[in-house]
């Protein structure tokens, strides 16, 4: 066997066990840069400071299809679009305001205000957008000009579905941050929405038949660490929908609620919560696939899969604990502040790292100096989205897991091959 068979099968090998497991860097960006409809009104912007370059960061990620939606958060002025769409403009992959630039400005109550995150229903096509009305909310003054509301979006019909807004005694006007949300399926349809508020520690139940809000609090929810400043942030919704799951940012608890109690107003929701464990590290976004929940570890740079599954199989899930834990992928430089999740149709789970704590204390070179800013990254998991099998159980996602399987199987064949045939030949 020459030389050159042996290299061709080791580049198999490893071209399949990079499929198995690696990421794919998907976008880099030094700045947020939008798609202009010409350099007239990006001039304009600049000028009147509508377009402040550092202030500009991506945070939230969602997909649907072959669109990615991104987020820009409105922490400080100077955001001209919180929520956009990938576009590859001149060669380049750059931001589309969506669904419009008139969506998008600052004091009309209509349009998006500040939209941190929003979940997309991949059986409807519908995005679920959060949108805090407040803006500016790192800044000393923040700007509370429109109340927070949510808004259903159809993506394939381009047109409103729902627009609520919550009450003042619901969702605090002036200190509100509702900052991540999924959704909850009963018989088919959604029937209800969580939202985390990660300054006013409570979680919100949006009752979309009756078209009203409430939330809980409970101390499982607010910071644990002292000093602590971020309490709830990242929430996550198991597939059969029995159970959500939730974790400060500023604290390492992991806790589990049941849904039949997030459905119930009148609820004793602390008499129901439960810790489920430690993870290894402060977590902003977490998500659940359709077997582990996945966890961003925001300064140990990386993403961490706990198998919800194989964990529940010991206890069953009313009982399960955080104990199958383990580091997916990791990059001391290019993932730091591993955010917010999002999945595809082919078993990807993508995230978003924008090392965060450099925008805050404005130590973050926009020249491109150092390297780029913002990363999207892509990871094969060979899961699909907790919602993926919402409405069809069984049908929906054959195909999906079957050409998972179909390749993990492919790498296990070619394996046991190149095993074969250098027992065959011998090594040269
Ligand atoms: C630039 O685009 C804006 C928004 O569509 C439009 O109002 C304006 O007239 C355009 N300016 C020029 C010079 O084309
Ligand atoms: C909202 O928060 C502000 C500031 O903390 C507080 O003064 C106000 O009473 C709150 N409003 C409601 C309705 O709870
Ligand atoms: C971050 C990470 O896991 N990278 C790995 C990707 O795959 C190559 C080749 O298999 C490894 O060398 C990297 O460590």
């Amino acid at each position: 066997m020459d030389l050159y068979a042996v290299t061709s099968l080791l580049v198999l090998w490893v071209t399949c066990s990079r499929a198995a497991t690696n990421q794919t860097l998907v976008y880099s960006w030094v700045t947020v840069e939008y798609d202009w409809p010409n350099d007239t009104m990006k001039a304009e912007y600049i000028k009147t400071k509508k377009y402040i370059v550092e202030n500009n960061i991506v945070t939230g990620i969602k997909l649907y299809k072959d669109d990615v939606f991104l987020t820009v958060s409105r922490w400080r002025p100077g955001v001209p679009s919180t929520l956009n769409r990938v576009v590859t403009k001149g060669g380049k992959s750059v931001l589309q305001p969506y669904p419009g630039w008139e969506d998008q400005t600052v004091g009309q109550c209509g349009a998006l205000q500040y939209v941190q995150s929003m979940e997309v229903d991949p059986n409807t096509g519908f995005i679920w957008i959060i949108d805090n009305g407040r803006t500016d909310t790192m800044e000393t003054t923040p700007s509370n000009l429109c109340p927070p509301k949510l808004v259903v979006y159809d993506i394939n019909k381009k047109k409103e579905v729902r627009s609520y807004t919550f009450p003042d005694d619901v969702a605090n006007h002036t200190s509100c941050f509702l900052n991540d949300i999924v959704l909850d399926y009963v018989n088919g349809d959604v029937k209800f929405a969580y939202i985390t508020d990660t300054n006013d520690a409570k979680l919100y139940v949006y009752d979309y038949d009756k078209d009203e809000s409430y939330f809980f609090q409970d101390d499982t929810m607010k910071a644990s660490i002292p000093g602590g400043k971020f309490p709830i942030d990242g929430i996550a919704m198991s597939p059969d929908f029995k159970y959500v799951y939730y974790c400060p940012l500023d604290g390492l608890g992991t806790f589990q609620i049941a849904t039949s109690v997030l459905r119930n107003k009148d609820a004793a929701f602390s008499q129901h919560v439960r810790s489920v464990g430690q993870r290894v590290g402060k977590t902003g976004g977490i998500t659940y696939g359709q077997r582990s929940i996945f966890y961003g570890l925001l300064f140990k740079n990386g993403v961490q899969r706990w198998m919800v599954e194989e964990d529940a199989q010991q206890t069953g899930y009313d009982k399960v604990t955080l104990t199958t834990d383990q580091l997916i992928v990791h990059d001391d430089v290019r993932m730091r502040w591993p955010d917010t999740f999002g999945w595809d149709d082919s078993g990807h789970l993508w995230f978003t790292a924008n090392d965060l704590t450099t925008y805050l204390d404005r130590t973050k070179d926009f020249s491109g100096a150092s390297g780029p800013n913002m990363y999207v990254w892509k990871v094969f998991v060979n899961e699909g989205s907790y919602l993926s099998k919402a409405r069809d159980q069984g049908q929906t996602n054959a195909d999906k897991s079957s050409s998972g399987a179909t390749s993990v199987l492919h790498c296990v064949g070619l394996r046991v091959a190149l095993f074969v045939v250098l027992l065959l030949f011998g090594i040269p």
